[in-house]
């Protein structure tokens, strides 16, 4: 990766316009604050943060949060150097951002997708990488950048959220010894842990409740699913973000090797989140509809009806149950 010229940029350029994406996670808030602190100690002064889905209420204690805006000012410049951490593709800023994307004239990549083509006119892309969050923190090691306090929380929150705090299949020796010096500089595990899981409304309470009661389950249960709709989630009073992390918990189910998440959003959308418990390649089913992500945690956002998107969806991924059946047995 090509942290020199990272540094350059940073130090040099005047104006910067950094964003995250869509249904934002404590990986791209992470990595939008610190790419911002980055800079600023690198001298920037000009810095802007998007986030077209704004900040979660759970990261709303991050150094900074409150800076983070949904949409440009009318009227607002071009900056010198658009900044995209976390995402894939520039079409996962959302629509409404990319004209402001547009307008700049030099792109930066920071990502750690492994669907990511290296889309700017500079890519720092690590597809080893758990997070964005891990890769600014090498970068940080590898160009003696100072990492005060501010920034090992920021960091800390992304790529714990990104390791499924600590327990995914990409929580490597690396992830433990970045955030072990992390900790070190006051990074505090047990408040951030609290401040990103434990301070829920009862309504996205509520909705997880739901998921599970409603839980269906296909192919021996070798793949897990729930639905909520419009009307579930008005009739409980939950947002679009509220269906976050719900995909996590279909997979404690015994003998699950993939676990999906249907909801319909706002804009009349299907979401669909998707989580293998490690052996089906749920990025590659994803990315057969248009969607994207990693090998064992990925995404879609398709067109409704929601009933046929999870039709559809259910049977792609039971098909990929069956075959692994076929091929290699159950254990349980
Ligand atoms: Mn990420």
């Amino acid at each position: 990766m090509d942290f020199k010229s990272l540094k350059k940029i940073l130090s040099e350029a005047k104006s910067f316009s950094v964003f995250g994406h869509i249904n934002p996670d404590g990986d791209s808030i992470g990595a939008l604050l610190s790419t911002r602190i980055i800079a600023m100690s690198l001298g920037a002064k000009d810095i802007k943060l998007y986030s077209r889905d704004g900040v979660p209420d759970n990261f709303m204690f991050l150094p900074g949060a409150e800076l983070i805006e949904k949409k440009a000012a009318d009227g607002a410049p071009p900056a010198d150097v658009a900044i995209l951490v976390d995402c894939g593709g520039p079409k996962r800023i959302g629509d409404e951002l990319l004209p402001l994307l547009k307008s700049s004239p030099f792109v930066v990549v920071i990502d750690h997708h492994v669907t990511n083509g290296g889309f700017g006119n500079l890519n720092i892309i690590d597809s080893n990488a758990a997070s964005t969050c891990e890769i600014l923190a090498k970068f940080i090691e590898a160009e003696n950048i100072g990492m005060p306090l501010e920034l090992a929380q920021c960091l800390y929150t992304g790529i714990m959220y990104d390791t499924g705090r600590f327990l995914h299949s990409n929580t490597t020796p690396e992830v433990f010894r970045i955030c072990a010096d992390l900790v070190a500089r006051g990074a505090n595990p047990h408040e951030i842990a609290v401040n990103v899981f434990n301070r829920r409304r009862f309504e996205r309470l509520k909705l997880l409740g739901y998921s599970l009661v409603n839980m269906k389950t296909a192919e021996d249960n070798a793949v897990s699913w729930s639905v909520a709709d419009r009307k579930t989630y008005e009739e409980l009073g939950a947002e679009d973000e509220d269906s976050d992390g719900i995909v996590e918990t279909l997979g404690a189910y015994k003998g699950c090797e993939a676990h999906i998440s249907f909801s319909e959003s706002k804009d009349g959308r299907a979401r669909v989140s998707m989580r293998s418990s490690g052996r089906i390649d749920v990025g590659a089913i994803c990315a057969k509809f248009g969607g994207g992500g990693h090998k064992f945690a990925a995404g879609i956002r398709m067109d409704g009806p929601l009933s046929l998107v999870e039709q559809k969806v259910v049977a792609e991924v039971c098909a990929a149950a069956r075959a692994l059946k076929n091929t290699e047995g159950r254990d349980d």
